[in-house]
């Protein structure tokens, strides 16, 4: 598996993907507004694409763009989570305690996660899973709780591997960091870091940055001061 390296176009192709949709995440749900706050959108593209952006073919910049806004649509009927699964996007809200990351990832023994990565044709296309939250520490990202738990699992980590179903590359991007999180900084370190050991993390918001070793895993880590 390829490592990704278009990180600017990457934020560039989130700008393009997200903006009828993303909402600040800590701020109350709005009644008024028909998209809600948290959502999770996988994107299967033509590596060239993903590489070297849309400029080159404006064809699959509509065509993605028609998925989205295809998802967008479903989402303004009031009180539809069904999961949407398009031939190059699939995307899904929170339905109760099922979290979208959860949803593309591992329910219907991760049918929408396949549905994306089973047609044969095009094994080099690069896949980017998006979430706007961070996955959450206490269930998506806690390997413990589904331990003690009997039942469906419902941390992705031991599904993330199926995101390298595809030879191209892939990516993992999330915009916020989960506000029931931000304050938990060496657990997110930890699991950050352990999604990285599958797919590169990526955090874009007004930027993308990759999370790693240098920028400790896109948590702001409280520094020493030097007197
Ligand atoms: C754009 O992509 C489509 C579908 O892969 C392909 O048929 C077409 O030739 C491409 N156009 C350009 C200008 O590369
Ligand atoms: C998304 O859906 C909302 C509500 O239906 C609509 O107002 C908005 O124009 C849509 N955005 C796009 C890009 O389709
Ligand atoms: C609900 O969403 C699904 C999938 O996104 C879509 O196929 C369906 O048409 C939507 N239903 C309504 C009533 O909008
Ligand atoms: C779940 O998916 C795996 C891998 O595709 C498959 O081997 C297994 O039979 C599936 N299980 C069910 C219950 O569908
Ligand atoms: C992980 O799950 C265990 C068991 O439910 C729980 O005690 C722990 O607090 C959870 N961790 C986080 C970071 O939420
Ligand atoms: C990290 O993720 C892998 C799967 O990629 C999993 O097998 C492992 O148990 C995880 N480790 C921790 C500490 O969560
Ligand atoms: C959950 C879902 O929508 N599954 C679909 C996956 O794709 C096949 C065709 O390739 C459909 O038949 C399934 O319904």
């Amino acid at each position: 598996v390829q490592v990704w390296t278009g990180v600017n176009l990457l934020n560039r192709l989130l700008a393009f993907l997200c903006p009828c949709l993303s909402a600040p995440a800590d701020e109350p749900s709005d009644q008024q507004l028909p998209i809600p706050r948290q959502y999770a959108m996988a994107i299967r593209t033509a590596r060239d694409i993903c590489l070297k952006g849309f400029n080159q073919n404006k064809t699959i910049f509509d065509l993605l763009r028609k998925e989205v806004a295809q998802f967008n649509s479903t989402l303004s009927s009031k009180g539809n989570n069904t999961v949407y699964i398009g031939q190059n996007v699939i995307a899904a809200t929170y339905k109760n305690n099922k979290h979208s990351e959860f949803r593309l990832l591992i329910e219907n023994n991760g049918s929408a996660i396949f549905n994306l990565t089973t047609p044969e044709g095009r094994h080099n296309d690069c896949l980017i899973f998006y979430t706007y939250n961070s996955p959450c520490l206490e269930m998506c990202l806690n390997e413990t709780a589904d331990k003690i738990r009997s039942g469906t699992k419902k941390c992705i980590y031991s599904f993330l591997h199926n995101l390298n179903s595809l030879q191209g590359p892939t990516a993992f991007v999330f915009t916020k960091i989960y506000r029931k999180d931000v304050e938990k900084k060496e657990c997110l370190i930890k699991a950050f870091r352990n999604i990285t050991y599958t797919v590169p993390l990526y955090q874009c918001d007004s930027n993308c940055k990759q999370c790693e070793e240098r920028n400790n895993f896109c948590v702001p880590v409280d520094r020493p001061v030097l007197i």
